[in-house]
């Protein structure tokens, strides 16, 4: 059975927010926006991304993310993207959530899904039951996806100037079936909703914002002062 988050723990504005997309959607930059949003409502939260999030989180990302000569099995990424999993959840969401925060997170598990189960080519079964291993049976209250060809996305990294690390490398084909995995997981999942990325970050943010009132009220309607 799926553990509960905050709100079923009896606190009642706690909720775990997950923002995905491929490279570039505008994951970081939407959940900067959120976070003004919040301190402006007064709702406490927390933000952290994915792989990371924690000290052993964090080196586990630079393992994975760093250029290597022979490569990295496909089972090897997967099973070092669930040990940080495992670490995120028992060190920052479920502590956030039993204190009634808000935790707004930089991918959890669709990207597993999406990059080592559509991307890679890994049983997206086998993916699914260590996911719930490495969880617990946690699961997001909503999870926001950032939809845009990885070419556009690419694009905008490239127009950032950052150098790609061992994942983006991979190449727009790799990137595109991420992103046909996106849709094709939230065509599945009642938590998940797709965003059209493509338009400016305010227009995003705003659909973002209708879209939590509306799901949560209880956490993020504008209450009098805010
Ligand atoms: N990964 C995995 O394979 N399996 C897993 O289970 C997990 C992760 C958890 C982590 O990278 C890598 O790990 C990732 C998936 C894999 N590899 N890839 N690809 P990450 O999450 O740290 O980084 P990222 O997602 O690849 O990139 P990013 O820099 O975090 O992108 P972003 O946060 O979505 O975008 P951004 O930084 O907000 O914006 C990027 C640029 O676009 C920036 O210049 C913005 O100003 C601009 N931008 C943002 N929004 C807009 C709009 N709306 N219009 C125009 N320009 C915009």
């Amino acid at each position: 059975m799926a553990a509960g988050t905050g709100a079923r723990l009896g606190v009642s504005r706690a909720r775990f927010i997950v923002l995905e997309g491929v490279e570039g959607a505008g994951k970081t930059t939407q959940i900067r926006l959120l976070s003004a949003w919040l301190d402006a409502l007064g709702v406490e939260y927390v933000t952290a991304r994915e792989p990371g999030g924690t000290e052993i989180g964090e080196a586990i990302r630079g393992l994975l993310l760093a250029h290597r000569e022979e490569g990295v099995p496909d089972e090897t990424e997967l099973l070092l993207m669930l040990a940080a999993r495992a670490a995120f959840v028992r060190r920052v969401v479920r502590p956030a959530l039993e204190a009634g925060r808000v935790v707004l997170a930089d991918r959890f598990d669709l990207s597993t899904f999406a990059y080592q189960g559509y991307g890679r080519g890994l049983d997206l079964e086998a993916v699914a039951r260590m996911n719930a291993f490495a969880t617990g049976g946690l699961r997001p209250d909503a999870v926001l996806v950032l939809d845009l060809p990885a070419s556009a996305g690419a694009a905008r990294q490239a127009d950032q100037g950052s150098e790609a690390d061992r994942i983006e490398n991979e190449g727009t084909g790799f990137l595109e079936r991420v992103r046909q995995g996106y849709r094709e997981l939230v065509a599945g999942r009642v938590d998940a909703h797709l965003i059209d990325a493509l338009d400016t970050p305010e227009g995003v943010q705003r659909r973002l914002r209708e879209l939590l009132s509306g799901l949560f009220p209880e956490t993020f309607a504008v209450r009098e002062g805010s």
